[in-house]
């Protein structure tokens, strides 16, 4: 099983953790942002992601075919029904709805709009500075943070979802350390806090780190 994707991303991260938890061997094959222009835009990634986004995972199927996969929640939904130790969702109907939706609030609502290609559009098509890019993302961060903290007032307890590792967990961490590195201040959500610092005395969240892997710089 192959894993392309880069040390700081927010969406590979995701897919680590759930390697790690689930104890699947892998290997990690880094994309590189920023250098050289990104190197998701090279011909011999795009020819695996159209998207010019990581992560990508490739698995193989059986001696002749491989499924080549895009999209962080789906990778982990085919990990976890492919691997079912661990189990990341919970069984009733309604509890996997939810859990699945607080995973949404941060895959779709939060890191989209502060992914690196739309900071490079705001500064290199729409001529914002520095401070205001941050200003965006300051923004954007606190405010789904706002809403997840909310919610997890009902939902929460050692984790986002009660007391066993879901996939919102392995959304709202790699968001965490984002908000921490872009200088957000996070003292208004003592839940997301609580349940962050319960993840990450885990080993497959400190195996996923972006400083352990091995195209951290
Ligand atoms: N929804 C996608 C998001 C993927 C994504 O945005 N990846 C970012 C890194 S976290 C990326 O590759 N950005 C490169 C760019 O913006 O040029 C997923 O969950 O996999």
């Amino acid at each position: 099983m192959k894993l392309y994707g880069y040390w700081r991303s927010s969406a590979a991260y995701r897919v680590r953790i759930a390697l790690h938890l689930k104890g699947i061997e892998f290997e990690s094959i880094p994309v590189h942002l920023v250098k050289n222009g990104g190197e998701q835009h090279k011909d011999e990634y795009v020819a695996l992601n159209s998207s010019h986004l990581v992560p990508t995972l490739v698995d193989k199927i059986d001696e002749n075919s491989e499924v080549v996969l895009n999209q962080s929640i789906a990778i982990i939904d085919y990990l976890d029904a492919k691997f079912t130790q661990m189990p990341l969702y919970p069984e009733t109907l309604t509890e996997r709805a939810l859990v699945q939706a607080l995973s949404l609030d941060i895959a779709c609502e939060i890191h989209p709009v502060n992914n690196l290609r739309i900071q490079q559009y705001l500064v290199n098509e729409l001529g914002i500075n520095d401070d205001d890019k941050l200003k965006w993302s300051h923004h954007w961060m606190s405010k789904g943070f706002a809403a997840f903290e909310a919610k997890l007032q009902t939902t929460a307890e050692k984790f986002c979802f009660g007391n066993t590792i879901t996939v919102a967990d392995l959304c709202l961490i790699p968001q965490v350390y984002n908000a921490i590195r872009f200088g957000v201040d996070m003292k208004a959500y003592p839940i997301i806090n609580r349940v962050a610092e319960n993840c990450n005395q885990l080993p497959a969240f400190i195996a996923a780190l972006p400083e352990n892997q091995p195209d951290a710089v």
